[in-house]
Formats: structure tokens, sequence, C-alpha cells
């Protein structure tokens, strides 16, 4: 390993080493990182990387909220202020009993590269709750939302911090945010993204995350004279980024086989079509079932249990559930089965070794931070409406989203080429990086 870096991550690891998917996503940067900055003196003396990796500001609180039953029920609440260099804070909630310091740090940190490569002024932040949705009813999730919002009321604002949704907080939960905020404040402003239509939403902001993913897959493809069309697609997960992601490749004529959740995934050979998906959202969306009933209305297909679908023949991965859902033997599978893209639409699905088989094997392999800033990037966008206090069409924000898309994409070619391969992720790191870098230089030791 290189000295630089290793000095680096051994001083990191001091403070963050209990914080493993902080770490995790520390190291992926700086190994890219750290090498441009030793050969860029702009950079030399500044400790920049340093004061990248520690938050700005960290809010833990208490949420107390009362359950059907009449119970009290104590979660706990985060607000994780990353980097503020380039604009507001600007990044996700999660909603899931696995939230912690780790992964909220972890998710902080990537956004502050994705929200500088999508060209728009957002600083980096995320936040959430180890509350878990699953089978509440719709009157505890608006409980746990106002008790959420009544601490995190004091520490967000449309020019200081605007939070979205991620895993757990889709509509609903922003909603019942929105109003609690509004009510506290007696402002109606762009305080959340992700808001309704009639109330301060902007079009294609739900579908832009899985969206994007797949503009990315074609822009990659497209570059080596290839295209998403008549590919089959294997999708993970099979919420609000899987079912757009299944929806935009439905459009661009490829084949989705697969989709799937926490439970296992179902294989429909003969095909996803729209027909089928508007099913599996009316089953995740209103019904908010388990994804093996499916098979109640489409008793072809099958439903792996436990299992994740990497070892299902595919052109196209599009990992988009969670963090490390795919792993080097998984990445082992895909290659030998034929897979030659992989776009991220979660946020560090791939482990790191999963990574370097697909480097190894030089196949187009798109980072999260790159490939999924479809979603943040129309946030930005509903941003932009609200202060103009008007609505794009929906064909304004798709082309919008598009041109963003693709800037991102070329950006990673300008910063990843390689002599035979464009390494995408280093592409993505560098060109995040120099953004915040220079503004954080240029604003001085604050
Ligand atoms: P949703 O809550 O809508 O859906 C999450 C999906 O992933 C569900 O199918 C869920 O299954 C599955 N999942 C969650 N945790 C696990 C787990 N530990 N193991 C297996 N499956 C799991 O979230 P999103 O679709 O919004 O988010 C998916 C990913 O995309 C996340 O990594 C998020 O950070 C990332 N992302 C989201 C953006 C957005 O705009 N929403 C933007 C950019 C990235 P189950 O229902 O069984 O839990
Ligand atoms: O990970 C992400 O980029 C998101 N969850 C979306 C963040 C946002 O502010 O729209």
């Amino acid at each position: 390993m290189d000295k630089n870096l290793e000095r680096f991550l051994n001083e990191i690891s001091v403070r963050n080493s209990h914080e493993p998917e902080f770490m995790q996503a520390v190291r992926e940067v700086s190994e890219t990182v750290i090498p441009y900055i030793v050969s860029n003196k702009i950079y030399h003396g500044k400790n920049i990387l340093m004061r990248m990796v520690e938050p700005e500001r960290v809010l833990m609180f208490r949420v107390n909220w009362v359950d059907d039953s009449g119970e009290i029920r104590v979660n706990r609440g985060y607000r994780v202020q990353m980097n503020s260099a380039i604009g507001p804070y600007k990044g996700g909630l999660r909603f899931h009993p696995s939230v912690n310091l780790s992964i909220l740090k972890f998710l902080a940190f990537e956004q502050v590269f994705k929200n500088s490569l999508t060209t728009l002024p957002m600083g980096g932040g995320k936040g959430g709750s180890d509350f878990d949705p699953k089978g509440k009813s719709d009157g505890e999730i608006m409980r746990f939302c106002q008790s959420f919002m009544t601490e995190l009321f004091r520490y967000i604002g449309p020019n200081t911090d605007i939070p979205a949704g991620d895993i757990g907080v889709g509509g609903r939960e922003i909603g019942f945010m929105f109003g609690q905020y509004k009510k506290l404040k007696k402002e109606f402003t762009g305080v959340l993204t992700g808001k309704g239509l009639s109330w301060g939403g902007s079009l294609i902001r739900p579908e832009a995350t899985g969206y994007g993913t797949v503009y990315f897959a074609e822009n990659m493809l497209n570059h080596i004279n290839q295209s998403v069309s008549k590919k089959t697609v294997v999708i993970s997960g099979s919420g609000n980024v899987a079912q757009f992601a299944a929806e935009k490749c439905i459009q661009l004529s490829a084949k989705v086989v697969t989709l799937s959740d926490s439970s296992g995934f179902i294989y429909d050979k003969e095909g996803i079509n729209s027909e089928k998906l508007n099913h599996i959202m009316d089953l995740k969306n209103n019904k908010r079932v388990r994804i093996s009933e499916y098979l109640n209305k489409y008793p072809k297909a099958k439903f792996y249990k436990s299992k994740t679908p990497w070892n299902v023949p595919c052109d196209i991965a599009l990992p988009c559930a969670t963090q490390n859902e795919l792993n080097k033997n998984d990445a082992e599978s895909l290659i030998k089965n034929g897979c030659i893209c992989i776009s991220e639409g979660a946020n560090m699905p791939c482990t790191p070794d999963a990574i370097t088989v697909f480097r190894k094997n030089k196949v187009l392999y798109a980072p999260g931070k790159a490939s999924n800033a479809g979603g943040v990037a129309v946030s930005g966008l509903e941003m932009a409406q609200n202060s103009l206090r008007y609505s794009w069409t929906r064909e304004e924000v798709d082309n919008k989203l598009k041109d963003i898309i693709l800037d991102i994409h070329n950006s990673c070619i300008t910063h990843g080429k390689e002599k035979k391969y464009i390494n995408y992720e280093k592409g993505a790191n560098i060109a995040g990086f120099i953004k915040v870098a220079d503004a954080m230089i240029a604003q001085g030791v604050v």
C-alpha cells in the first residue's frame, strides 16, 4: 500500500475503527484521491481529506412516540451534517433498524462527493433513525415522523439543511415530516425534497434515482457502442429505486428478470413487463407485503427465499437494495454468466473485493455516487423550483436529469481514463473531490 495512504488510514482508524461502513467508504475514496493529492501541489499542506472525513456536526436525539396499543416507544434519531463547502447540507433520511452512526457517516460522506458531481450547489448530509417502519400502522408512522421532526426542525431549513427520503422514507413519511415542520416553524418552505406535487414537489423526483441509474448504464454502454435495449437485466430491491430502474429498463426495451426484498428474490424468466411491474408497485407501495406474493398472480415465476439474485444470468446488474449486498462470489458469478455492466442504484452495494473482480475483468462498473446521483440531482431541481415558486414540466425535468447524468459520466471519463479502461470509481472520486476541496481552500480554515 502507498505510504501516504497507509498513514492516512491509520490516523483515521484511531477515531473511527468501530465504524466499519464508514471506514470502508473512506478507504475506497482515499485509494484514488490520495495519489491525486500527492500529484497536485495546490492541495499540499492543507490536510484537506482529513477535514473532509470529519463531519462538521453530528446531531443525535431521542425520539419518543406512542404505539397503537398505548405503549411508549423510544428510538434514536440522527442527522450527520458532513460538509457545507459548496452548499447547504443535502441528503436523505433512512428509517431502518440497522441504522447507526457508522452507516449514516458512510452515507453522508458518499453524499458529499455525489452532490458535488451533480453540478448543483449542494453540500452533503444524511440522517435517520433505527425506527422500523415494517408492520406499523399509518397512525404510528405519523406519530413517529412528528416526534422525529419535533427535534430535527431546530437544525434544518431551506438554506441550511434539506433532508429527503432514503430506505424506509418515501412520500408518506416526507408528508408527515413536512406537516410537522410547517406547524412548528409557521413557514411553508422547501425544507424537504420528495414532497407531493400539490405542495412543492417536483415531477420525476420519485422516478429520478432509478431512471438515472439506467441512464448512467446507457451512457457507459453507448461509450462502448452498445445500449440497454434488448439486454437482460437483474435488479435487487423492490423499493423506490428498484421499481423505477425496472420501469426505465422496460421503456428502453430491456428484459428485467428479477426483483427482491430482504426475504429473497423473484425470478421471472419471461420478463417483468409493465403490467407485472404495476402489480409489484401495488404490492409494495399500497399493500406493503413481501415480494413472494408476486407468485400468487404470476405462478410461473420462481421465488428464492433468503437469496440474492446475482447467480441469475444477465447482461446488466443493477443493485438497488442496500450496502454490501453484492460480494466477491456474487461478482464472480455475474462475470461467469456474461454480465458486462454494473450500475449501482443503492449506496455502496458492492463490497471492495467485488469491485476488484469487476475491475480485473474490465467490465463496466459505476459506483453509486455517480450512477445513483439522479435522485439528489432532481432534489436539487425541486429546490430550484421552490425558490422560483414555479414548476417545470415532466419533460423539462427529465431532460435536465439526462443532461446531469451525462455530465457526471463525462467527468468520470475525464478523471478516470486509464489505458484501455474507464475507472469510473476513480473518476467519480476525483471529480467530486476537486470541487469541494477548492471551495474549502477558498473559504479558509473554518
Ligand atoms: P426503499 O425503502 O424504497 O426500498 C429498499 C429496498 O431494499 C426494499 O426492497 C428492501 O427490502 C430492500 N432492503 C433494504 N435493506 C435491506 C437489507 N438489509 N437486505 C436486503 N434487502 C434490503 O429504499 P430506496 O429504494 O429508496 O433505497 C434503496 C437504496 O438506494 C439504498 O441504498 C439507498 O441509500 C439508495 N438510494 C436511494 C435514493 C432515493 O432517492 N430514494 C437515492 C440514491 C440512493 P425490505 O422491504 O424487505 O426491507
Ligand atoms: O442517497 C441519496 O442520494 C438519497 N437518498 C437522496 C438524497 C436527496 O436529498 O434527494
